[in-house]
């Protein structure tokens, strides 16, 4: 039975913010500034944003600890986090009785005023929005950055914004209806989140909707899973890893060279990017690739990918010892970021990756992460909670050992990487089960390796 700590509203609150955290804080504070009634419930005890919420909005009625039925009851429309299932049964009894379900980006979506570029895939959402964010800046842009990058979409809206960039997950276009993006991208598709999706075609049919309506779609050549998604879309522009088509963005060679190009016009050396992995090349042609429809110049854009140094725990170098490098890519969450981190840092010379994988894997089949691990790694280190059935999924292909724990994983990494070789931490899995998060794993993993004697 949920718990109402505050019951001064007269009247009964028509909108219901349904999980507190930051983008559900953000949804009350945008609603109680428009004079609209409303009430928060959210099903744990303590959620982050609650001290906030009853200092700022003291008349808000607030029950926490269960999802309140009267609440429900009283409200023709919710307003989801993200973090919380549409399947959830008093939402679905709420969506069968006519109320409107929506979340943050919807009702941002129904006030902002200036261009939107709409950013979703499995991997390097946040890599691309913060690029394409600097490449605005450096072209003299107003630009609004956020979505599920951190900043709550609703916390972005200014009428002095020229362009909003937004990362945008499978949660958040679930109850997003209104998206008309002047540019609009899936970058990849991999399995992710199943632990939500009853199918990997339910999780596709959710990241479809950001091509909805888009003027511009930005495809992935080489994904057909996601480049198919925009097929409504009559403008495209693709990218790929490979020798361009026509006007699309991708890799060829040059007098020897691997160059980033625009059909036959090469724009920069490849070599000169500062992100590491070939996966980051195509999150810069990405950024390039949605910039141009956003209208933004060339020359500003090369310029940010130039200094771009890429985002902290994604395939982040932390340190070479002993001939061995090291890298952080904590926030390789699932197993196409870690296969991508894999291939990205391969050399073709013969050394190999020492890999740490494991923690809460979602629900996700190993097997096609068994199927390159041969091609990659000298051993897997595993660890945390799904350590043993990632061991049974991967039984037999390279040397596994068990590590209690980060520190242990990095001792045993030390012991099996030879000279040349590369150590990645790319769990291919989420980190609550050991950590507070991807960041506080990847600031574990970093102060392990620094503290290796060399
Ligand atoms: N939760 C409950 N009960 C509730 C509400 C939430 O148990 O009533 C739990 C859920 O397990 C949920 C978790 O709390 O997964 C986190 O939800 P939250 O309330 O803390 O969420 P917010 O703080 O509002 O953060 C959300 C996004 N979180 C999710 O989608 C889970 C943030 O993305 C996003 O940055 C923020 O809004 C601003 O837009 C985070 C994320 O992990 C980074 N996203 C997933 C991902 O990238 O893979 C999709
Ligand atoms: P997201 O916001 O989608 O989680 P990030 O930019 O934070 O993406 O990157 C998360 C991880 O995804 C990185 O650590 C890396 O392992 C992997 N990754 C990044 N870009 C790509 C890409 N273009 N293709 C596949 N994997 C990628």
């Amino acid at each position: 039975m949920a718990t109402e700590t505050t019951t001064r509203q007269e009247q009964a609150p028509r909108t219901l913010v349904v999980g507190l955290g930051v983008s559900g804080l953000a949804t009350a504070r945008y609603l109680a500034a428009r004079g609209v009634p409303l009430a928060v419930t959210d099903s744990r005890e303590q959620p982050p944003g609650l001290e906030q919420l009853s200092r700022e909005l003291p008349d808000v009625a607030l029950f926490t600890g269960g999802f309140d039925q009267q609440a429900f009851a009283a409200a023709q429309r919710l307003v989801v986090s993200p973090g919380i299932a549409l399947g959830t049964p008093i939402i679905q009894e709420a969506i069968a009785r006519g109320a409107e379900v929506i979340g943050d980006v919807e009702l941002f979506l129904r006030e902002a005023r200036a261009p939107v570029i709409a950013i979703t895939g499995s991997n390097g959402k946040s890599t691309v929005t913060t690029l394409l964010g600097e490449m605005a800046v450096s072209a003299g842009i107003r630009a609004g950055v956020g979505g599920n990058l951190g900043k709550p979409v609703l916390e972005l809206l200014d009428n002095e914004v020229e362009l909003y960039i937004l990362e945008l997950s499978s949660f958040q276009l679930e109850t997003t209806h209104s998206l008309k993006a002047q540019a609009a991208v899936i970058l990849n598709l991999c399995e992710d989140h199943m632990d939500r999706y009853d199918s990997f075609a339910d999780y596709v049919a959710a990241k479809r909707v950001v091509y909805h309506n888009a003027a511009n779609a930005v495809i992935n050549l080489d994904d057909e899973v996601a480049m198919v998604q925009a097929d409504e879309v009559t403008n495209r522009i693709g990218f790929s890893l490979h020798a361009p088509h026509g006007d699309d963005y991708g890799v060829c060679m040059h007098q020897g060279v691997e160059w980033l190009c625009k059909g036959e016009r090469l724009l920069m050396p490849a070599s000169e990017l500062l992100v590491a992995g070939r996966h980051n090349r195509a999150n810069v042609l990405a950024a390039l690739a949605l910039g141009e429809a956003a209208g933004i110049p060339l020359g500003p854009m090369l310029q940010a990918a130039r200094r771009f140094r890429g985002l902290a725990h994604r395939t982040q170098f932390v340190a070479e010892i002993d001939g061995v490098r090291w890298y952080n890519d904590s926030k390789g969450t699932n197993i196409g970021a870690c296969i991508a981190a894999l291939e990205g840092l391969h050399t073709h010379d013969g050394a190999l990756t020492v890999l740490i994988a494991g923690g809460d894997c979602k629900g996700a089949d190993f097997t096609e992460l068994a199927e390159v691990l041969p091609r990659y790694v000298r051993t897997l280190v595993l660890i945390g909670r799904d350590a043993p059935a990632i061991a049974r999924a991967t039984a037999g292909v390279v040397e596994t050992r068990m590590a209690d724990d980060l520190r242990d994983a990095v001792g045993k990494c030390r012991a099996s990487a030879m000279p040349g070789d590369r150590v990645l931490l790319s769990p291919a899995c989420a980190s609550f089960d050991m950590f507070e998060n991807y960041l506080d794993r990847g600031e574990q993993f970093m102060r392990a390796v620094r503290s290796l004697p060399s």
